[in-house]
């Protein structure tokens, strides 16, 4: 059975592999495949339970696409999409990914010098054989291979961005987890520790059939050459050269299996030994009692625990330890002491603080829509952070951003249970300076901060921009504060240590930002926050009303920090958050 998240990952790769085929990202198909993507992502419920006249009747949806989707939903695969995977095989099409090179490079390196992988292409640049093309220089050799090295393309484990592993994962355990013989299913591995990228996605089913599910595994449209494949467990590439392991087991060892296959290899250590010290064995099977040193028979027969990790965890005498913390970085000392109780979690989160409407102009929602889904997920309160008049191209004016304080407190209207600020995210410039006068920025109910630009400049200047965005009295937050983009874009260089301390001197609170590509500030940067006492605040950065579920991200990111749930200002209840915003106008 497919599910939007399904159709969504046929239209990226439709996207992509129709950008390569046209040389263009603008060519009227792929604009279309893009409408769609936008309206399935819109749709709130399951897209392929509608008809295809009920899909054109969709704003977005055309004839064409609806017919696929369709084909998708009756065939599992999609004829057009075939084709093209074998005009563009995986190794060759990941090289889209390369920032500057664009199709009409990838095709002219692919005819001309027979380049059909990075590997080949590693091969050509050290042979100073593409500047021998049209328009390439020996300039453009070192604007690639210095690309290859900062998306980690270069070296031999490369590995995947966090925002490109995720999608997948959830949509095959989502699909797992409807076959008949699946009882439970989790990804695993470096993906499930939220780790910034992933050498390879690591899925565990429970199944009182594991054999049917390998069946199911190579059946999936995601798999473009099976690695190998057994009773228990299938490895795959994706056509993005991605690799998926699936492991089956009974439901009776599942969380021993999550357990081992999630990590950190040190944790499992860690734990080993624990267990090792009670007369115990610990391995994928579960946790057993070790036969007598004497006995004939020194297969381990008799299980302390196996079926969940919260129960292998409570024989060892520990609390149950978040995947993300599992690093061997003192969790385990920690969860022996019974530390682990505060940290943060989902439901401990009460409102979201970074949030963009159409009023910004890569916001694709209506003030409404943004704010109903946001009552929706039950918030207590929201700040409405448009981007400021300084970022050319999203931002607004002054007197734009007071027609739109109209709108946002005649919305409020609607929702009394939900109290609404009009924000801001200021644009913090090159020197720390920030949108509008004085005067006007200190009107906002709410303000985030960001670094938009220069993202070049030396450590020294980087941290004195911050500090002085820090020390401003209108500033109430700092958004995704390096302006990272995972495996695509570094970030800008800061003397941390500086940094946090303005914070905490300002009382200004550190995002955790929760967008995949950027979730910024970095778990690392986030635990060292929370040793110095900074306040947190857990932010999606919506564009869009299908953007919430990034909370989760965002929280997960907090929990790999250690993050205590009072540090986070967002778990706070109305009137002491908004005690706090208050305290911050009067002084
Ligand atoms: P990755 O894929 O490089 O991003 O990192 P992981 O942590 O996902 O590593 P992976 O895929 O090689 O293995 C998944 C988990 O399986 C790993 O976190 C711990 C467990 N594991 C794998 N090999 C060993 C091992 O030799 N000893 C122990 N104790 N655990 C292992
Ligand atoms: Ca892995
Ligand atoms: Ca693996
Ligand atoms: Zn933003």
């Amino acid at each position: 059975m497919a599910s939007s998240r399904d159709v969504i990952a046929m239209l990226n790769e439709l996207i992509l592999l129709t950008t390569l085929d046209e040389e263009s990202s603008q060519s009227f198909k792929v604009r279309a495949y893009d409408n769609a993507r936008l309206a399935v992502e819109s749709y709130t419920g399951n897209i392929t339970e509608l008809s295809e006249k009920e899909m054109i009747a969709l704003k977005g949806i055309g004839k064409a696409t609806a017919s696929m989707i369709h084909e998708l939903v009756d065939t599992g695969t999609v004829n057009k999409l075939e084709n093209l995977r074998v005009e563009y095989p995986p190794a060759f099409a990941e090289m889209s990914r390369i920032p500057g090179v664009g199709p009409k490079t990838l095709k002219a390196m692919r005819r001309e010098l027979n380049i059909n992988n990075v590997a080949q292409l590693k091969a050509a640049l050290d042979m100073q054989q593409i500047r021998t093309l049209d328009r390439m220089g020996a300039k453009s050799e070192d604007k690639i291979a210095k690309a290859l090295e900062r998306i980690g393309m270069s070296g031999k484990d490369r590995r995947t961005p966090i925002a490109d592993a995720m999608p997948l994962a959830e949509r095959l355990v989502e699909a797992f987890l409807e076959l008949p013989t699946v009882t439970d299913a989790v990804f695993c591995g470096s993906l499930r520790r939220m780790s910034e990228t992933i050498g390879d996605i690591d899925i565990t089913v429970a199944s009182t059939n594991p054999v049917s599910v390998m069946e199911a595994v190579r059946e999936r449209s995601e798999v473009a050459e099976i690695v190998l494949s057994g009773d228990t467990k299938t490895s795959f590439l994706t056509n993005t050269g991605l690799q998926v392991d699936v492991r089956a087991v009974l439901p009776k060892h599942f969380g021993a299996a999550t357990l081992y296959f999630t990590g950190s290899k040190q944790h499992n250590i860690a734990l080993r030994q624990r267990a090792l010290k009670k007369g115990w064995l610990l391995n994928e099977y579960g946790l057993l009692v070790k036969p007598d040193q004497d006995a004939e028979d020194q297969t381990p027969t008799e299980v302390v625990a196996a079926k969940t990790e919260e129960s292998i965890y409570q024989a060892l005498g520990l609390g149950f330890i978040p995947a993300p913390m599992r690093e061997s970085t003192g969790e385990i000392e920690a969860a022996e002491k019974g530390n682990l109780s505060d940290l943060i979690q989902l439901s401990d989160i009460k409102g979201d603080l970074h949030y963009h409407t159409e009023q910004s102009g890569d916001g694709r929602s209506s003030v409404a829509d943004m704010v109903q889904v946001a009552a929706d997920a039950g918030h207590a309160y929201l700040a409405i952070t448009d981007h400021g008049e300084d970022l050319a191209i999203n931002g607004s004016n002054a007197e734009e951003m007071l027609a739109h304080r109209e709108l946002i407190y005649k919305i409020q209207g609607d929702h009394p249970d939900m109290k609404l600020l009009w924000g801001c995210e200021l644009n913090i410039d090159g020197n720390g300076g920030l949108d509008y006068d004085d005067d006007f920025r200190a009107m906002f109910d709410y303000t985030v901060a960001s670094v938009h630009s220069h993202y070049d400049q030396s450590a020294t200047k980087q941290t004195e921009r911050l500090v002085a965005a820090i020390a401003d009295p209108t500033v109430d937050s700092i958004g995704h504060l390096t302006g990272r983009k995972i495996g695509h874009r570094p970030g800008i260089e800061l003397e941390i240590d500086i940094v946090l301390e303005a914070l905490k001197h300002f009382d200004v609170a550190l995002e955790i930002n929760g967008s995949l590509n950027r979730l910024d500030a970095a778990a690392d940067v986030v635990r060292r926050a929370v040793d110095r006492g900074v306040k947190l605040v857990i932010n999606t950065d919506s564009h869009h009303t299908s953007e919430l579920g990034r909370m989760e991200y965002g929280v997960l990111t907090a929990q790999r920090g250690w993050a205590p749930k009072d540090q986070v200002i967002n778990t706070w209840d109305q009137d002491r958050f908004l005690a706090w915003v208050a305290s911050h106008r009067s002084t």
